[in-house]
């Protein structure tokens, strides 16, 4: 989300000073309640065979199927026995420094409200359902989970070298919108796919968009897009690889490389990369001329 601007400085009114809230569980309407079971429904039919193994595991094991918005104090306690992680519940968008700070103590921020039925298929903002069901079924996996603590405390780091733009590429192309080879098929695993219905079929079964073996410094030269479908997509061999990449790679020289070189399109093919599909891009033309 660094690409967004419209984070506050301060916590709002309410708010903590590491800007939690609390979830307020009970205040949900029964109304906001079934949006959540529409958009769970949705996804529960279209993931398995699509999903990587570790997200549905995560689904069953946090029990993500009971009805309702699920309730972060009961959520957080099964997640607590199985990684150690809990959910906290944020207003928003919370700025970069707070965001590394709860990953590194292996908290992950959820916003606690929920999108407007209009809205089912698409929002700008992280809502509980993008939060909840796209990113924490991956908490309960132990190397997913130690990735994201990894992940936090590099984005601290990254904020002392003034490197968070390539780091959050990392975070986007893997966390958000990342896929993973799978007994030899591909499977999606980021949080931004899994909880779109539109997008879980797409980053899969289209067509246009490229997909490129993971590479770290590769990802992290590479522009996102956050309003339409990804035009790339990286896929990983496994969480024990990226996790080892990520905690074995010193940073510091390779942001001092990262400083002088060029910065790719999500829809360039560089050198060395290694193309599992080559896309037509012809959906994101369509979508260019429109
Ligand atoms: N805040 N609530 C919330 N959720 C995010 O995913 C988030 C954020 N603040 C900053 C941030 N992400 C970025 O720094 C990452 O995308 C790298
Ligand atoms: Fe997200």
């Amino acid at each position: 989300m660094n690409e967004e601007s419209h984070v506050l400085e301060k916590p709002p009114e309410g708010a903590s000073a590491d800007w939690t809230i609390p979830q307020d569980w009970a205040a949900y309407s029964a109304q906001e309640h079934a949006t959540w079971d529409i958009l769970f429904e949705r996804q529960a039919k279209q993931l398995p065979g699509r999903a990587s193994e570790a997200f549905l595991a995560g689904v069953d094991v946090l029990k993500l199927s009971k009805p309702g918005i699920p309730d972060f104090e009961e959520l957080s306690e099964r997640l607590m026995k199985l990684t150690g992680w809990q959910v906290v519940a944020v207003p928003g968008l919370v700025p970069d420094a707070v965001f590394f700070d709860h990953l590194a103590n292996r908290r992950f921020v959820a916003g606690n409200f929920i999108r407007k039925r209009e809205q089912l298929d698409y929002l700008q903002e992280p809502d509980v359902f993008h939060d909840v069901f796209g990113h924490v079924p991956m908490l309960a996996n132990p190397v997913f989970g130690d990735y994201m603590e990894a992940y936090g405390r590099g984005g601290l780091r990254a904020l002392e070298y003034d490197s968070l733009d390539h780091l959050a590429r990392l975070y986007w192309y893997t966390v958000e919108f990342g896929l993973i080879e799978e007994a030899g098929d591909l499977r999606i695993y980021g949080s931004g796919i899994v909880s779109s219905h539109g997008e879980s079929v797409f980053a899969l079964d289209d067509p246009s968009p490229n997909r490129i073996a993971f590479d770290m410094k590769r990802v992290m030269r590479t522009n996102y897009r956050i309003d339409d479908f990804q035009q790339v997509y990286f896929v990983i061999p496994s969480f024990e690889e990226l996790l080892r990449v990520t905690v074995e790679t010193d940073f510091a020289p390779l942001y001092g490389e990262l400083e002088n070189a060029s910065d790719f399109g999500p829809a360039d093919i560089a050198e060395g990369d290694i193309l599992l599909t080559r896309g037509t891009q012809a959906y994101a033309c369509e979508r260019a001329a429109a």
